[in-house]
């Protein structure tokens, strides 16, 4: 079947989980895949590192020793962003043009695994169920607070998106208000719920299904997938099958197969380029402000900036800081190449 037409002439998508726009060149990508497969970061096989601040038994920047952990280790991050006892500001202004208000919250760091030389894609499965369930516990502790109304749990990996270290781990920020992310899409999700009386992540899974052609990767509890709207080159989602709005909700199975997809993406990713892929990863969920939710569907982004290479990155500057995102590799052929890499990790291959 010829492709069709207007995947090969410049367009603008539509996000309706955001209501944006992102514009796709397909035809500045025409010519033959050139990215040079630069291998650049062999493994490293350190296990412990006496430099680490995240090691078992090491001191950290802020004077805590950490315990001889063995599996998941949980601590409140030394240098948070968020205080949970802020007064409210009295004298901050409040009108039109100046407007200032108080956030109050909690940060925690949650590290994987005690090895240092570990990350997700390359973790035991029972490993990584391990991290999930610190994910609800962290979810349902922090969101038990009265005054904290959003906990958003995500991953900055590798040093390209800015991860002030190797050790697998990832951090949470528990808010006050819900941030602008999540906040924009539960209106989306409310909108299209009460105009079809749906829920918009499970119509698209199951658009997605039909369609087939940007799959990634799927187990019976989730899919992954470049969405038809993604800014970012290699960007995918994750999307549980059953409708439901936070990790608290996840029985066994959905659980299992959350850590489950979460490694076959991070193994594909690591093999598109045979490098630790970098990316910041997180988790969209219902706000923890005790109302119901029916229209959160909890949902990953993967958001790793590489492009062509393990070196050359996307950078979202110039039109894009100004006007919009712009890619210029279609979703359906990330799709397509991610799709094609195998689920088993480029350092196990003989
Ligand atoms: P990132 O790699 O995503 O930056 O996460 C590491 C976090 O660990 C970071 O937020 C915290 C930093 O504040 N940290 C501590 O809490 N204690 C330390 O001794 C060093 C780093
Ligand atoms: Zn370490």
């Amino acid at each position: 079947m010829p492709p069709s037409t207007w995947l090969q002439v410049p367009h603008r998508r539509f996000n309706p989980l955001t209501r944006t726009w992102v514009l796709v060149s397909p035809h500045r990508t025409q010519r033959p895949w050139q990215g040079e497969v630069a291998k650049t970061e062999s493994v490293s096989a350190v296990h412990y590192d006496s430099t680490c601040y995240l090691c078992p038994g090491n001191t950290r920047a802020g004077g805590h020793r950490n315990p001889q952990y063995k599996d998941v280790f949980v601590f409140d991050n030394d240098y948070a962003a968020l205080l949970p006892d802020v007064a409210p500001l009295a004298d901050a202004p409040h009108d039109d043009l100046f407007r200032a208000e108080r956030e109050l919250g909690a940060c925690r760091v949650i590290c994987f695994h005690p090895d240092h030389d570990l990350t997700l894609a390359r973790m035991q499965p029972p490993d990584i169920d391990r991290v999930v369930a610190a994910w609800a516990a962290q979810y349902e502790d922090l969101g038990r607070r009265s005054k904290i109304k959003y906990v958003q749990i995500f991953e900055n990996r590798g040093p390209m998106m800015g991860a002030s270290n190797p050790h697998p781990h990832c951090q949470v920020w528990a808010t006050e208000h819900v941030p602008d992310g999540p906040r924009t899409e539960q209106a989306a999700q409310l909108a299209y719920r009460r105009a079809h009386g749906r829920c918009l992540l499970c119509d698209t899974v199951e658009r997605e299904m039909q369609l087939a052609e940007r799959i990634v990767c799927e187990n019976p509890e989730f899919v992954a997938l470049v969405p038809f709207w993604a800014v970012w080159p290699f960007e995918t989602l994750v999307l549980g099958r059953r409708h439901l709005g936070s990790l608290v909700e996840m029985d066994v199975a959905q659980r299992v197969g959350l850590a489950d997809i979460l490694k076959q993406v991070t193994t594909r990713y690591d093999n598109l380029f045979q490098t630790s892929f970098p990316y910041t990863m997180g988790f969209h969920q219902s706000p923890t402000d005790s109302k119901p939710h029916p229209e959160w569907h909890f949902h990953a982004h993967f958001y790793p900036p590489l492009l062509r290479s393990a070196t050359v990155r996307k950078f979202m500057v110039g039109f894009e800081m100004l006007g919009m995102p712009q890619r210029d590799i279609t979703p359906e052929s990330a799709a397509e190449k991610l799709r094609a890499l195998s689920d088993l990790h480029y350092t196990l291959k003989k």
